[in-house]
């Protein structure tokens, strides 16, 4: 396999500085680690937060962006023995970790105290070639669409990774915000096939219909409810027994703490930058909720969310454009506009 010299990326020298489509190296792989020739990436807004520096840990500079990559390993390092040439691998936001802290042992590796991010401290998937660990490589098989897989190695596997931590048993309400976005719109998915019953929060008619369209039981408009509690305590008779919040807004996760029904786990996903949970400790107590950040997924959750995909049960319906056309999908998201996942293309 040929292996160019130079690729397109779109990199930013500087944090909300310009979003340059150009021409860069192509990286050479380290003895752990695989090269991938990306085909197609997914955009979450964590891209949007990275490139604005939303958040009190710094990213790499200049950095190429993006950690939901799907594509074809085309180089390996001496020391990789899970990959071959020509085989589907996934770039996740996880890029690698030490595998030999307290909480790599304990399968919680996104809480590793020395991470590597893709898209954040190492170059990402808005580029044609990129390394990843392959220990923490996702394996997608062979024949799957790799625009529609993009999706789940970040959205999915995050999502299905918050439902399993929401204790909600099957059959019970749980409460997506967001649910409308790249994130939400997997997450009312995953909740359906896992047995739960979505109510979708978010805001317009085509994040409703989409919400819908996917298996949410009923949909409440943030932007336009009159009293946006009661009428979810009304839909779900007394309160949603979960709330994973994907919204990129304080205010949301505020409010559920006055709607989730006793003894209910609301999941903190959604990353609005210096942002805080307020939550009145005297109803707090006496409801016995329980409050939980969800930060990814591990290994495991990687394959399991890809297996929901593989099955057909989860399906991404993301929208395929250029990657030079990035900047477009990150005005729609800050606007709340981006309606489900976007790809990026990365021959265009
Ligand atoms: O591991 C993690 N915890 C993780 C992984 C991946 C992404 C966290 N994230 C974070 C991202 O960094 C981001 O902060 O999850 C958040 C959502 O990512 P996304 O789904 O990629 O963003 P989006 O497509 O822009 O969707 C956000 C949705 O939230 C809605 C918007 O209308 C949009 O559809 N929303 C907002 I903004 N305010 C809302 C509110 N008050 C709201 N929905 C309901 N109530
Ligand atoms: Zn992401």
């Amino acid at each position: 396999m040929s292996i160019p010299k130079t690729q397109k990326a779109i990199i930013f020298e500087k944090n909300g500085g310009e979003l340059q489509y150009k021409d860069i190296p192509v990286p050479t792989p380290e003895p752990d680690q695989i090269l991938i020739n990306v085909k197609y990436s997914g955009v979450c807004h964590t891209d949007l937060h990275a490139w604005k520096g939303d958040w009190p840990l710094p990213t790499k500079l200049p950095l190429v962006g993006g950690h939901e990559g799907a594509g074809v390993v085309v180089a390996k390092g001496a020391n990789v023995t899970n990959f071959e040439i020509g085989d589907y691998a996934g770039i996740k936001w996880l890029n690698s970790s030490c595998l030999g802290c307290e909480f790599c042992n304990k399968g919680a590796e996104s809480c590793c105290p020395k991470p590597v991010l893709s898209g954040y401290t190492h170059d990402g998937s808005f580029q044609q070639y990129a390394t990843a660990n392959a220990v923490h490589a996702a394996k997608i098989p062979k024949g799957t669409d790799l625009a529609q897989v993009a999706p789940v190695l970040c959205a999915g596997i995050t999502v299905y990774k918050a439902l399993k931590t929401c204790d909600a048993r099957a059959g019970e309400w749980v409460a997506i915000t967001g649910a409308g976005g790249g994130l939400g719109s997997l997450a009312v998915q995953y909740a359906k096939a896992m047995g739960f019953r979505p109510i979708a929060i978010d805001a317009g008619d085509d994040k409703k219909k989409l919400c819908l369209d996917l298996g949410a039981e009923g949909f409440v408009d943030f932007k336009t409810s009159p009293d946006l509690g009661k009428e979810i305590v009304e839909l779900t008779n007394g309160g949603p027994h979960a709330v994973i919040h994907l919204a990129v807004a304080e205010a949301a996760v505020t409010q559920s703490t006055e709607y989730v029904r006793p003894t209910g786990t609301i999941v903190l996903v959604g990353l609005p930058g210096g942002a805080y949970v307020k939550s009145e400790i005297f109803s707090h107590v006496v409801k016995a909720i329980n409050i939980k950040g969800s930060y990814v997924g591990n290994r495991a959750d990687t394959a399991e969310a890809l297996d929901f995909y593989a099955r057909g049960v989860v399906k991404s319906n993301a929208k395929v454009i250029p990657l030079s056309e990035l900047p477009k999908v990150y005005e729609l998201m800050e606007q709340g506009k981006a309606v489900g996942r976007y790809v990026v293309d990365t021959s265009k």
